[in-house]
C-alpha cells in the first residue's frame, strides 16, 4: 500500500505560503520505518506553512496514495477539517485515518468534526500496519486492529489499544529519510533530534503523558527505554541521515530518568557519538553524580521546569510538588558545573494571580537560567488541568482548539496574564540586576519592581503591544542570523555555553 502522511507543523494563525522551518516529528518516522518493513511506500507531505486548495489537493493527488493519514495536534485541529474536505476532493475513494496525541485524547471529535473515517490511539506502530493490512484485503475484520476508533450508522466505535512492547528495541529505528532536511529548524543549527524513551512516569496536569498512559492494557510498561546498544545503533543511523550534525538535541522527557540505564548510556555516548548535546531532566532528579555524568559527555545545556515559582500551584494544581529548593539547587548544581540551563515556565494556570506569577519570576531570577521559556497555560483536551479549568468555570468552550483557550478567571484577567507572559523575562533580569546592587539600593529597586508589575492600574494591553513588536523584531533578526550567518550565530552561542562543537570525519562519528 502508499500511505501519504500528511503533517501539518506550524503555528494558529501563520499565513499560507509564510516561508518557514518546521520540526521533525519521532512519531512519523518511527510510522514511516514500520510501515516500510512490511512492504509499505510511505511519502509526507510536512507543511511549514498553510497550503492553498490548488497546491495542497495536487500534492496530494500526485502521491496516488491509498491510505491518508494526518498527524493531528490540538494546535493545529482548527485547520483538519478544511484539509480533510480538499483530500476527499482530490482523492474520494481514499480512506482518510488521524493519530497523534489530539486524535488519541478526543478520538469522537476527530471523527464527527474532523471528518476522517478511523482514528488510531495511541502509539500507532503496529496498528498502523494492522490497518494496512485489513484495508489492503489481506484481512477484513476491522475489530482486529488495536486502539482504532470509527463510527458505524453514527455510532461510535472502539477497540482496545494492544498491550505496549517490553522494550523501545523492538520498534524499529525510525526513518529519519522521510524528513527534507532543509525544511527542518535544527538543521539550520546543525543538531539532529533525537528520542530514545518513550513515556514519563509522572502525571503533571496539563502534559497529555497521564492520559496517554491510561490507554493501554499493560501502563505499568509506559516509559520504555532503548537498550544503550540500541540507543547508540539510533543515533548512529540518525547521524548518517543528518550527515552535517554537530550537536544532538534530546527531546526525551527525562534523559536521567533511571541511573543504571543513564549511566551505561553516557558512558557509550561518551565513547562512539561524542558530540556535544543538550537534554530535558527534572531538577529534582539532579545530584552531583549525575550532573558531572552529563557535563563529562558532553551535555551543554539542560532544560528543566519551573513552570509555577508558587508550591501551591505546583503541587495541587499542577501535581508537581518539586520544592523551591531542589529547583534551585537542581540549576544551582548544573550551573557550578559550567553547563547551560533553560526554563519552562507558565503562566495563567487555574487559581493563579498576579502575585503568584511575581513568585514564578523571582524563582527564575533565582535560578538565573540562561534562557527562559514562557508559555501561557493552554488546557489541553484530556488532560487533568482542563477538566479542572472545566470545573472551576474558567474554560468558555469546549473546543480550546478554536482558539479561544485562554482561562476566563476573575482574580487574573486575560490582559493581565497576557502582560504577565510578555514582560516576564523582562522583570527576571530587572530583579537580577536589582539583586546586584548594594542593600541599600537593592531593597526600595526590588520593592518599587513588586509594585509596577502588581499595580492593577497599567496599560496592559499597551504595554503587551508594545512588546510585541519589539519580541518580533529581536526574533527576527535571531531567525535571519541562524539562517545566512549560522557559523557567527553557533560561534557566538557556543562562547557563551562554553561548548567545543562536535565534528565527524567522513567515516565516523569520532569528535575533532
Ligand atoms: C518532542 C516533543 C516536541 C518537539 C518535537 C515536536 C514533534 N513534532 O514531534 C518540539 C520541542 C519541537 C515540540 C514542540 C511543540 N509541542 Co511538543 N512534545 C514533544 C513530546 C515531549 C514528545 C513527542 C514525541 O516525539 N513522542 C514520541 C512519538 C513516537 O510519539 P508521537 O509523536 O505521539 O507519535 C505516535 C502516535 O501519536 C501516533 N501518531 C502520530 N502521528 C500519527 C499519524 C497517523 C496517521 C497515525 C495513525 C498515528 C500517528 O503514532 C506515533 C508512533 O507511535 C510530546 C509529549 C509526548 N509524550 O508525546 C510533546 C507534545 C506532543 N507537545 C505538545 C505541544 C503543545 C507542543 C507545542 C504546541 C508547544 C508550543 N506551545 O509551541 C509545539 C508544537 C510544534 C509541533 N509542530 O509539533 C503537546 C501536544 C498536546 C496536544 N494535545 O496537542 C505534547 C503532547 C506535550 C503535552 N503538553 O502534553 N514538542
Ligand atoms: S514530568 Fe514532564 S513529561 Fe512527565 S508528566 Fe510532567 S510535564 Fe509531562
Amino acid at each position: 500500500m502508499k500511505v501519504l502522511m500528511i503533517y501539518p507543523d506550524y503555528p494558529l494563525g501563520t499565513l499560507p505560503g509564510t516561508s518557514r522551518l518546521g520540526f521533525y516529528s519521532e512519531g512519523i518516522a518511527a510510522l514511516a520505518a514500520s510501515l516500510r518493513q512490511q512492504g509499505h511506500d510511505v511519502e509526507l507531505l510536512h507543511m511549514t506553512a498553510p497550503l492553498g486548495q490548488l497546491l495542497f489537493e495536487a500534492n496530494v493527488r500526485q502521491s496516488q496514495p491509498d491510505l491518508v493519514g494526518f498527524s493531528v495536534r490540538t494546535s493545529n485541529f482548527s485547520d483538519i477539517p478544511t484539509y480533510v474536505a480538499w483530500t476527499r476532493r482530490a482523492v474520494p475513494q481514499v480512506p482518510l485515518v488521524a493519530g497523534g496525541c489530539h486524535a488519541t485524547v478526543e478520538p469522537r471529535g476527530t471523527l464527527t468534526l474532523g471528518g476522517f473515517d478511523y482514528v488510531l490511539r495511541g502509539e500507532a506502530d503496529r496498528s498502523l500496519v494492522e490497518l494496512c493490512q485489513v484495508l489492503s484485503g489481506n484481512d477484513t475484520d476491522l475489530e482486529q486492529v488495536g486502539g482504532l476508533c470509527w463510527l458505524k450508522a453514527g455510532e461510535f466505535r472502539s477497540t482496545p489499544n494492544d498491550p505496549l512492547p517490553k522494550s523501545m528495541d523492538s520498534v524499529p529505528i525510525p526513518h529519519f529519510g522521510i524528513f527534507d532536511l532543509d525544511r527542518l529548524e535544527t538543521q539550520l543549527v546543525k543538531t539532529v533530534p533525537a528520542l530514545l524513551s518513550r513515556g514519563c512516569p509522572f502525571a503533571c496536569t496539563y502534559c497529555c503523558n497521564a492520559a496517554f498512559r491510561t490507554l493501554y492494557p499493560n501502563p505499568a510498561n509506559y516509559v520504555r527505554f532503548r537498550s544503550p546498544e540500541d540507543a547508540i545503533r539510533y543515533l548512529k543511523s540518525a547521524l548518517e541521515v543528518f550527515r552535517d550534525a554537530h550537536y544532538v538535541s534530546f527531546f526525551d522527557d527525562i534523559l536521567p530518568l533511571y541511573p543504571d540505564w543513564f549511566n551505561e548510556f553516557m558512558a557509550r555516548y561518551r565513547e562512539e557519538i561524542g558530540i556535544p548535546f543538550s537534554c530535558n531532566a527534572r531538577a529534582d532528579l539532579l545530584n552531583p553524580q549525575v550532573v558531572a555524568t552529563l557535563r563529562d559527555s558532553g551535555c551543554f545545556r539542560i532544560h528543566m521546569g519551573v513552570e509555577s515559582g508558587d508550591f501551591e500551584l505546583r503541587r495541587r494544581v499542577l501535581k508537581r510538588p518539586v520544592s523551591q529548593e531542589a529547583i534551585l539547587e537542581g540549576f544551582d548544581l548544573a550551573r557550578k558545573s559550567g553547563m547551560a540551563t533553560l526554563s519552562y515556565n507558565m503562566v495563567g494556570l487555574p487559581e493563579e494571580t498576579l502575585k503568584r506569577t511575581l513568585k514564578t519570576i523571582k524563582l527564575n531570577a533565582r535560578a538565573n537560567p540562561h534562557r527562559i521559556v514562557v508559555s501561557v497555560f493552554y488546557p489541553y483536551p484530556g488532560t487533568e488541568g482542563n477538566r479542572l479549568a472545566r470545573s472551576l468555570g474558567y474554560l468558555s468552550t469546549d473546543q480550546p482548539w478554536s482558539g479561544n483557550w485562554m482561562l476566563h478567571q476573575p482574580q487574573f484577567t486575560r490582559d493581565e496574564v497576557a502582560f504577565a507572559s510578555a514582560y516576564f523575562r523582562t522583570f527576571v533580569r530587572l530583579y537580577l540586576l536589582a539583586w546586584r546592587l548594594p542593600k541599600f539600593l537593592g531593597r526600595p529597586a526590588e520593592r518599587l519592581l513588586d509594585t509596577l508589575f502588581l499595580w492593577p492600574g497599567k496599560p496592559n494591553k499597551i504595554l503587551v503591544r508594545t512588546a510585541g513588536i519589539g519580541t518580533r523584531l529581536l526574533d527576527g533578526a535571531k531567525r535571519l542570523m541562524r539562517k545566512y550567518l549560522t557559523g557567527l550565530y553557533l560561534y557566538l552561542r557556543d562562547r557563551s555555553l562554553s561548548v567545543s562543537p562536535g565534528g565527524r570525519d567522513k567515516d565516523g562519528l569520532s569528535e575533532d
